[in-house]
């Protein structure tokens, strides 16, 4: 499993939820294709779609399809949704625990991220995911100021809860979600603690002193020699106003 070569279908011009699966690939060192960013024949977003409409020969079961990005190709194997993906990636690339429950409350943890993901989402685009933001501002106004008034900490209170509750961590050491060892739940809490702060600047900066284990956690995770490798590389594309985590200052309240 290890020296398997793994093809990441998602969207080339945007971090969004990829980058979740691009963060766990690089930190393991694992040979992966990020096939919609490829430019070489059968690569491509066309790839991707063409994927998407049952109509590549390249995964051997073309019955079971995925809905939408992002999707890894791991064998024969498709398989979508980014919190099942990393499941999957978690014990090959040595990014989640042995032990069964420990390992199901990594992905328990995983899934509450992808709820804040969505939510995060939803403060640009509260009515519908087709329209212009323009659109739809006011909504995004009334949303966003909900979202960071109350659900920004909401979600961050817990993760700080859960680091300051986790046994192995010590003072003074790193620390981590669950057990002594990084797992992709830490690599995705960085990955939106970056989010957050490009797309609420100010209102993170006010905020963050109030989740000390967090952003030791974000820090720890920058720091890593794969991870600051990445985030220097052509690979880490900038966060921009097409993805998840978007940039609106007068959303920024
Ligand atoms: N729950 C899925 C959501 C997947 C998803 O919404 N993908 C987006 C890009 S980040 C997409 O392309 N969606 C198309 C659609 O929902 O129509 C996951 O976590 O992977």
């Amino acid at each position: 499993m290890a020296s398997m070569r793994y093809d990441l279908y998602y969207w080339p011009e945007i971090q969004g939820r990829g980058e979740f699966i691009r963060l766990a690939l690089e930190v393991a060192g694992a040979s992966y294709l990020d096939v919609a960013r490829g430019t070489k024949k059968g690569q491509g977003v066309e790839a991707m779609f063409k994927l998407m409409r049952g109509e590549s020969n390249i995964a051997a079961d073309q019955t079971r399809l995925p809905f939408a990005p992002p999707f890894l190709k791991a064998g024969e194997e498709l398989i979508a949704q980014t919190a099942h993906i990393l499941a999957f990636l978690g014990p090959a690339l040595k990014l989640a625990p042995r032990e069964a429950k420990a390992a199901r409350f990594t992905q328990q943890l995983q899934l509450t991220l992808s709820d804040l993901v969505v939510e995060a989402h939803d403060t640009h685009h509260p009515i519908g995911s087709g329209l212009y933001y323009e659109d739809q501002k006011a909504a995004a106004k009334k949303r966003s100021k909900i979202f960071i008034a109350e659900r920004i900490p909401k979600f961050l209170d817990y993760f700080e809860q859960v680091l300051a509750r986790n046994p192995a961590n010590r003072p003074g050491r790193p620390v981590h979600l669950v057990g002594r060892a990084l797992t992709y739940a830490d690599l995705s809490l960085f990955q939106v603690i970056e989010g957050l702060r490009y797309a609420f600047p100010k209102s993170m900066r006010r905020r963050e002193h109030a989740w000390p284990n967090v952003i030791a956690l974000r820090d720890q995770v920058a720091a890593h020699p794969r991870i600051a490798a990445y985030l220097a590389s052509p690979r880490r594309i900038a966060f921009n106003e097409m993805g998840i985590f978007r940039r609106y200052p007068e959303l920024d309240r």
